[in-house]
């Protein structure tokens, strides 16, 4: 095989398996089709005898029933939802729609390959956010933008790629959970430009065929200058009539060749991608106009609001590049139509290690919002290095805004409970590509799963999530869930330990942004800066400098403000402070950085142990492939450990207190 199938490599291993003489069924809708399927072939991938599959207008006595009602609209999280009930030797798996259905039959299949009790069930599952995405930044060259799994398998030399490993992946996308995928850069190229002309059609249309058999709407990212590139027109401005237009006229093209797209994914005005800003108009005169387009066929606009300055002057020290997305929407609030999402990143400004939550999650109760994640490990140690950021995601979706009594945390925004939103969810820049395990390292498929799992139902814990990958990767063997499981779990604290002290950020190489460069932003244009001189660093954003802490309602402005109740993990995002500043674990600031990077490296050293005892108990290509990417992880973490150390020891002249070795 060229390609895993991951998670879903179901082998006989022991689960106990229900008593299925046959899988029956109430609709030929193709996806209760592909459900009952994948219980049929899961079932005897476990040693199963194979059931039969059957059309049934009624409920058998025994088996499996999946039961679709009928109806309900993709964007309604209501009717995505699904029940499973088991008596007296009948499972009935139904939902209104196909969809929920077949999230039903995984969910079924996760149970007994978990080993979860099925006797007597009676439970209903609903997803938390009506929309749950993937966003791939692949390049029709084959190219992907921050991949670190190889080629892309979407694209290759211009062409879409669909073959087997495109339905096994819309399999492993389905088994989760998540319902639509952008498979195309936000950063649209020159090909990729042309998906919204008759060149494509033919090609997007089977692609989305694949992913419609599992449930998963297809959008594309487009770029904003389309009615110039490829309409030959002297302008895109928004507000001009002909533009309108003519993306008017495009969609009509787009639906008749492909009625069940789902929209565009936008990234305008931002490193250099073109927006309405050039017309002098502002980001919903922008965005509207091409949800105007798509609204008659129930197309949906989401619109990213990563929008900054990239040519800033390392001199300004008044500009700061956290306030942006705020600064540009947050007056916007009710201007979008409604079939536009703003996708806000969940930091202010980057993907970092560690930020605070964007302070525009519940400050545009007018407008739909989504959040974007990056399961790519872009900051995170790019798939080299391990990284769970499961739990680091559960306390951005957990993270209570201060702007409500009730229903205010990100979670509550982005799945409408908060302002009754129906259009909004959840996307996470893909970390998958073409190499034989998708993720590049092994154990960052668990990033993969488990943002599926977490968007759905955002009150499964970490842990749990975890152990669920665990036992259906590498079976059920009691010690291999108990190591991998501790690795997992602090594996983000031990890759934030040895690169980014208390959420200063951006110490890397501006090259590819993975090993350990203190100043290579520090007098960039960039805006991200850490601002360290011989007697501290982090950056002001209080009153006393930036002012960004006012973009957080209160109590959130006073207790970011204040050095005293500052959370230590964020002391630098948004104080300056001396190296001899004493944190509230007691320990200076210069302390915590040796600290905390000698301790980052004996973590990876941990981990290598960790793993090496589970030799012989995990398939030996995975422990291979884990050993190695752990070898490259405790050199990058020792390389980062000398490098910070040295460079806060020649800026400080303050010695480690346990007088480590400390490179001069
Ligand atoms: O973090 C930055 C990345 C860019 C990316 C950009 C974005 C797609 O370094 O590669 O461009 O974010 O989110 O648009």
């Amino acid at each position: 095989m060229e390609y895993s199938g991951l998670w879903l490599d179901h082998k006989p291993e022991g689960a106990v398996l229900p008593d299925i003489g046959a899988v029956y069924y109430n609709s030929s809708a193709r996806v209760v089709l592909t459900a009952a399927r994948e219980l049929r072939d899961a079932l005897s991938a476990m040693g199963a005898a194979a059931p039969e599959l059957k059309l049934s207008a009624f409920a058998p006595e025994r088996g499996v029933y999946l039961f679709e009602g009928g109806g309900g609209a993709y964007t309604d999280k209501d009717a995505q939802a699904y029940e499973i009930e088991e008596r007296d030797g009948l499972i009935r798996i139904s939902s209104e729609t196909a969809q929920g259905v077949l999230w039903g039959a995984f969910e079924l299949i996760r149970m007994i390959r978990c080993r979860m009790p099925i006797e007597g069930i009676s439970k209903r599952f609903a997803p938390d956010m009506p929309l749950r995405m993937l966003d791939h930044w692949d390049n029709t060259d084959g190219s992907i933008e921050r991949g670190y799994s190889g080629r892309s398998f979407l694209f290759k030399d211009g062409e879409i790629i669909i073959n087997e490993r495109t339905r096994c992946y819309a399999r492993l996308l389905a088994s989760v959970g998540i319902n639509a995928i952008v498979i195309n850069n936000v950063n649209v190229d020159d090909n990729a430009v042309r998906f919204i002309t008759g060149r494509y059609f033919d090609s997007l249309g089977k692609l989305s065929e694949v992913f419609a058999g599992y449930g998963i709407k297809l959008f594309i990212s487009a770029d904003y200058a389309a009615p110039i590139d490829i309409g030959g027109m002297d302008t895109a401005d928004p507000c001009d009539k002909r533009v309108a237009e003519w993306w008017e006229n495009t969609a009509a093209e787009i639906y008749k060749a492909l009625p069940e797209f789902g929209g565009f994914l936008i990234k305008a005005d931002s490193e250099g991608r073109p927006g309405p800003v050039t017309y002098g108009r502002d980001q919903a005169e922008g965005a509207n106009v091409l949800a105007r387009a798509l609204k008659p066929y129930g197309g949906i606009v989401i619109w990213r609001c990563f929008v900054y300055n990239c040519h800033q002057d390392w001199r300004d020290r008044k500009t700061d590049r956290a306030r942006a997305g705020y600064d540009y929407f947050k007056p916007l609030d009710g201007c979008f139509d409604d079939n536009v999402i703003l996708q806000i990143k969940n930091g202010p400004v980057d993907f970092q290690v560690r930020e605070p939550v964007s302070p525009l999650f519940g400050a545009m109760p007018a407008t739909n919002q989504m959040l974007e994640v990056q399961i790519a490990q872009e900051y995170t140690g790019q798939q080299r290095d391990l990284c769970y950021l499961i739990p680091w995601f559960k306390e951005i979706l957990d993270f209570k805004m201060r702007l409500n009594a009730e229903n205010d945390t990100v979670a509550d925004y982005i799945s409408g409970r908060a302002c009754g939103n129906k259009l909004c969810g959840i996307a996470a820049v893909c970390n998958t590509g073409g190499d034989y395990n998708w993720t590049g390292h092994d154990l960052a498929a668990a990033n993969l799963y488990g943002f599926g799992r977490l968007s759905f139902d955002t009150s499964l814990s970490a842990e749990r999530i975890a152990g669920e990958w665990i036992m259906q990767t590498f079976g059920g063997d009691e010690k291999t869930l108990e190591v991998v499981s501790d690795m997992l779990l602090s594996s983000w604290h031990t890759y934030e330990k040895y690169t980014a002290p208390l959420g200063v950020g951006w110490m890397v190489a501006q090259s590819d942004h993975y090993g350990p460069d203190v100043d290579a932003f520090e007098y960039s244009r960039w805006g991200t800066y850490h601002y360290s001189d011989r007697n501290g660093l982090g950056v002001d954003r209080t009153d006393s400098g930036t002012g960004y802490i006012r973009q957080y309602s209160e109590p959130l402005a006073e207790l970011y403000g204040n050095t005293e109740t500052c959370p230590d993990e964020l002391l630098l995002f948004f104080h300056h402070v001396p190296y001899t500043h004493v944190l509230k674990s007691g320990e200076t600031v210069i302390q915590h950085i040796y600290n905390t990077h000698f301790e980052g490296a004996e973590d990876v050293k941990r981990f290598i142990d960790a793993w090496s005892s589970l030799e012989g108990r995990i398939d030996r290509g995975a422990f291979e492939r884990v050993s190695e990417r752990l070898s490259m992880q405790l050199e990058n973490a020792e390389e980062w450990r000398d490098i910070i150390n040295t460079y806060f020891y020649r800026k400080s002249g303050i010695a480690d207190d346990k007088g480590r070795k400390i490179y001069k």
